[in-house]
């Protein structure tokens, strides 16, 4: 099958001006967002090439993070989920995306309690579950409500822990294959990928460890060389895509598109 890292669709958002005011944990500058537009074109070019059809909807200026379209919802085969995002400032990028999910799908199912909390950059599916990280920004409801709804789709979800001080599941892994991960050596101790194979990131290079898996290639932000040696050694095809704004906002590859098959 390969859903979960083989896929038509992707669906990206241009980066606004506004990103200069993007959620950081650290404040290491303004991103330069001439720079943060030019590679955000490389990366849907690279999405493009893979023979993906990849929708690119127009800036939303209002939400600084929304070039973070990821957090926004769940895509799966059998449906797409809209998220609630835990960031209060993000909370009206889920609803923007919704109308453009339920064109494809024919219909969207939402996270809709007022105290559930979850984002798509907790969420890792893999071929045979679907694996959410509790963090600052997804609680125990948001999962619980997720769970009953990709239940409902042969989905079964396990809970993980996002580590301490760490924004999303997924920005300390991401999927390679039907059997295999890429994480920080902080998450692979956690033993939460036991029954994968996995290869961990270079020490020093935790921030190469979100990447995504799109059909033939891996796009793995550029800068990273210990590691991308690693994943070549490893056979897989890997695309370096820049990163360096995106990253001021502790975004990455994985943040940056919805990756889908829809089946309506
Ligand atoms: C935020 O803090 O929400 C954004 N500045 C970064 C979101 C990154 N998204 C992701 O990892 N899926």
């Amino acid at each position: 099958m390969s859903f979960s890292y083989r896929f038509s669709h992707a669906i990206t958002r241009k980066p606004s001006a506004a990103a200069v005011g993007g959620l950081r944990a650290v404040d290491t500058g303004a991103p330069d967002v001439g720079l943060m537009a030019e590679h955000h074109r490389a990366y849907v070019s690279a999405l493009r090439e893979t023979g993906a059809t990849v929708i690119e909807l127009e800036a939303l200026p209002a939400y600084p993070d929304s070039v973070f379209v990821e957090d926004t919802a769940l895509c799966l085969p059998q449906g797409a989920v809209v998220m609630r995002p835990g960031a209060p400032s993000r909370l009206g990028e889920a609803a923007e995306m919704a109308p453009h999910l339920a064109r494809l799908y024919g219909k969207v199912a939402r996270i809709e309690g007022a105290q559930s909390f979850i984002e798509g950059g907790d969420i890792l599916v893999t071929e045979r579950e679907v694996l959410v990280g509790r963090s600052a920004r997804t609680n125990a409801a948001g999962i619980a409500e997720l769970a009953g709804i990709v239940a409902q789709w042969g989905h079964p979800l396990r809970e993980v822990i996002t580590p301490p001080g760490v924004l999303h599941f997924k920005t300390d892994c991401s999927l390679l294959d039907a059997e295999t991960v890429l994480a920080t050596q902080r998450l692979a101790a956690s033993g939460c990928f036991a029954d994968y194979r996995v290869i961990e990131v270079a020490e020093g290079e935790e921030a190469c460890a979100n990447t995504i898996r799109f059909n033939d290639v891996v796009l793995v932000p550029a800068g990273f060389p210990r590691t991308l040696a690693r994943l070549k050694d490893a056979g897989f095809r890997v695309v370096e895509i820049g990163n360096s704004e995106c990253a001021k906002l502790d975004g990455g590859m994985s943040c940056l598109s919805l990756r889908f098959t829809p089946t309506p």
